[in-house]
């Protein structure tokens, strides 16, 4: 992802020692509370279905620069998360040349190699492309892990969206073959009703049909997928544009939440119900009140028209596959020799869809804010502040 305005890296591998990002541009004047990003990690790591590994992590960051007495200073911020369970993997993930390790630092190594490629996950395809032999060198990170810090990096970009009244959640609307089909009346109860619940699921009697569907899953050895949304309200019009295919919002967007591990689709508004609506269905009106302040009575749009916010509320969806990892594993193939195998299993989430949608959630605040700081610009929130007014 080309970012513009709002730049960062992460590094970290999913038993290393820590997850580290680098983040550059953000305006000084910011307050940034490790609190509020440690209620970002926290939240990703409920969920009904989650396996061993969230028991021993408890993800808390530290701000390592970028931030004085609260504030943002202009400074690029370095934030870090340690692997707790990094202490059961030192020697295997140790950064010494192999020749200077011990027999029994070998033995240990030895014992968490792998190469039973597991259908669906970036194993095989990874193996090959950078000519690794052992399976774990593609595991460590292209595991979900990572996703830990993009989180801590989401929670500052909302930590400046908030300065402009721009806020978002997330929830769950499916998992396995459950779906929420009924939707409580307002954003708010939404969102109330989903932070309650460790299925991020906003209607009581369908979290319970959820947690039935993960307990079977887990019985069988099965793993389960489905499908979060994403909303953000109060954004400003004109953020992202028609003028080029890579600065339409949508489509950075869709980018951003496609790449999520195990996501296969990305839905705006009305997604892919579009399909059969007509166009007097699916467009939605513009009218205007007493005082010429225009508004509408749906938004099939989901927010966005032309690549462009519209002043409507972003409506994002998102599709998990079942997680690749499984505790009954399929067949597959030993890339040591080819010869026909089962895939490999250590612990894995039977789901982790909820976790899914506050990444997408961090995700989308990150794109949303470099099209914020690419539009009105500023070195310092008061600068930004002067420009946002001028919009
Ligand atoms: C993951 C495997 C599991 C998950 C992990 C993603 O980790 P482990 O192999 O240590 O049991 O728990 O997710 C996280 C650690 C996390 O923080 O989300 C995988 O293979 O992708």
């Amino acid at each position: 992802m080309t970012m513009r305005k709002f730049r960062f890296l992460t590094s970290g591998e999913s038993h290393g020692k820590c997850l580290n990002a680098i983040i550059e541009g953000v305006p000084a004047g910011i307050r940034i509370k490790a609190d509020t990003i440690n209620k970002d990690l926290s939240r990703r790591q409920i969920g009904y279905g989650r396996g061993d590994r969230m028991k021993i992590e408890a993800d808390t960051v530290e701000i390592k620069s970028g931030v004085r007495f609260g504030k943002t200073t202009g400074a690029p911020i370095c934030l870090e998360i340690q692997n707790k369970d990094y202490i059961n993997w030192e020697d295997v993930m140790s950064t010494i040349e192999y020749e200077y390790l011990t027999e029994d630092q070998k033995r240990k190594i030895e014992a968490k190699t792998f190469t039973k490629v597991r259908p669906g996950h970036a194993d095989y395809a990874g193996a090959i492309k950078y000519n690794l032999k052992d399976l774990r060198d593609v595991l460590e990170r292209s595991s979900a892990r990572k996703t830990a810090i993009e989180v801590a990096v989401g929670s500052v970009a909302k930590q400046i969206l908030r300065e402009f009244g721009v806020m978002g959640f997330c929830h769950v609307i499916q998992i396995g073959d459950v779906r929420l089909d009924f939707y409580p009346k307002t954003y708010t109860l939404i969102k109330e009703k989903a932070e309650k619940s460790d299925v991020m699921c906003a209607d009581d009697l369908t979290a319970d049909r959820m947690h039935r569907a993960i307990d079977e899953a887990a019985e069988a050895g099965d793993t389960l997928g489905g499908k979060f949304e994403v909303i953000y309200g109060n954004l400003p019009i004109g953020l992202g544009s028609y003028v080029h295919w890579d600065n339409a919002i949508d489509g950075r967007i869709a980018q951003a939440v496609m790449s999520i591990p195990a996501v296969k689709a990305v839905e705006v508004g009305a997604g892919i119900e579009a399909a059969g609506l007509k166009g007097s269905q699916m467009h939605d009106e513009i009218f205007v009140d007493k005082d010429k302040d225009v508004y509408r009575q749906t938004n099939n749009a989901g927010g966005i028209e032309g690549g462009i916010t519209n002043g409507n509320t972003l409506i994002i969806k998102g599709t998990m596959k079942p997680i690749p990892t499984m505790r009954k594993p399929l067949a597959t193939i030993d890339i040591k020799d080819m010869s026909p195998a089962v895939a490999h299993f250590e612990r894995s989430d039977v789901c982790a869809v909820p976790a899914c949608a506050v990444v997408a959630e961090a995700r989308i605040a990150i794109i949303l804010v470099d099209e914020l700081l690419s539009k009105i610009g500023g070195d310092s929130l008061t600068e930004m502040k002067a420009h946002y007014a001028q919009k």
